[in-house]
């Protein structure tokens, strides 16, 4: 009886400091899971790890950034939506990809007006105070952004010309990889990287527009895709961004350790896009693949339907979009 009651009293003592310790974690420290959309093994999700460590250790655990690469936590299409209601507090997408909501959203998608890193950089430099201020009112605060390598062409034959093209179901991520398509002749259907290869080994798509580095994470070579084409079109960007009720929410110092890990995820992001980009290239000769720059006379054509997206979307970014151009080209 007498040991009965001294267990007792152990175990209420116990579970009461248990309750005490686990009161002072829920206080203080916060677990953001971190959505996605692309594969682990890809440099933007691995730059995204390391981010998310910079983040908990600069912290010290108080803020605890867990990542979810290849959309196990939720597809691309779904996670900046997901952000913008606090369903995550933080994710990476594609921001092209809401180019519907908002043109500017497109702007690292319009063929040919920034075709390498540095342009790329620029024009993002350029337009992100607007970006900036069109992702505030949906909620949202952007933390980095990082480019893909050139988008060239994948086909599952020789292609020299867009007559070639003609009536090829091709594999889409956004809207303007969707207009390219049409313009070309070719039928877009808009699909996830993570479900590429799948898609090109049912012959569901027979081309698509992507870096070397997706053909390369999703192993498209294993699917009947032969041939790569540099056009070098243009580098859209993921973008991290985080929500901002879950942003205000923070200490100051939570909120400094996020912006400066950001900073330094933005440059390594950038630097970690060009080292991927000839060592995709090797990759996808390595798994049989011609890989060559496109042809002067498809890069010619390819170009004409760039000058006409070009003025597609000028005409629906309006002002703001030919203010980003214009500043974009003048200097
Ligand atoms: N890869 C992503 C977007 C751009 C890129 O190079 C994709 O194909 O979904």
């Amino acid at each position: 009886m007498g040991v009965t009651s001294n267990m007792k009293k152990l175990a209420t003592l116990l579970s009461g400091s248990a309750m005490a310790l686990a009161m002072t974690a829920s206080a203080y420290a916060e677990k953001w899971d971190m959505p996605m959309a692309y594969s682990a093994s890809n440099f933007h999700s691995q730059n995204g790890a390391e981010f998310a460590k910079c983040v908990t250790d600069k912290t010290g655990g108080d803020l605890e950034i867990v990542t979810h690469p290849g959309g196990s936590l939720f597809k691309g299409g779904e996670i900046k939506r997901a952000v913008q209601t606090g369903q995550a507090p933080i994710g990476e997408r594609l921001l092209s990809a809401h180019a519907n909501e908002n043109p500017v959203f497109g702007v690292d998608s319009v063929p040919f007006l920034a075709t390498s890193f540095d342009a790329s950089v620029k024009l993002y430099e350029t337009a992100k105070g607007e970006l900036e201020k069109a992702l505030d009112e949906q909620n949202l605060k952007l933390l980095y952004s990082v480019p893909w390598p050139p988008q060239g062409l994948y086909f599952k034959k020789e292609v020299n010309s867009v007559a070639d093209m003609k009536g090829l179901k091709f594999r889409a991520y956004n809207a303007s990889t969707s207009r390219l398509a049409e313009l070309a002749g070719m039928q877009p259907t808009q699909i996830e990287a993570a479900e590429v290869q799948q898609a090109f080994s049912t012959n569901a798509v027979e081309s698509m527009v992507s870096s070397g580095a997706t053909g390369f994470d999703r192993k498209v070579f294993d699917a009947g895709v032969t041939h790569y084409y540099e056009v070098d079109a243009w580098l859209p960007r993921n973008t991290v961004m985080v929500n901002k009720d879950a942003y205000a929410g923070l200490p100051d110092d939570q909120k400094a350790a996020l912006t400066s890990c950001a900073a330094e995820a933005e440059a390594k992001g950038l630097q970690a896009s060009k080292d991927y980009t000839q060592f995709t290239y090797d990759g996808l000769r390595e798994g049989g693949m011609t890989v060559e720059p496109a042809s002067d006379g498809l890069k010619g054509e390819l170009e004409a339907i760039g000058a006409t997206m070009t003025s597609e979307w000028l005409d629906a970014a309006g002002e703001t979009g030919k203010a980003i151009v214009d500043s974009f080209k003048g200097e």
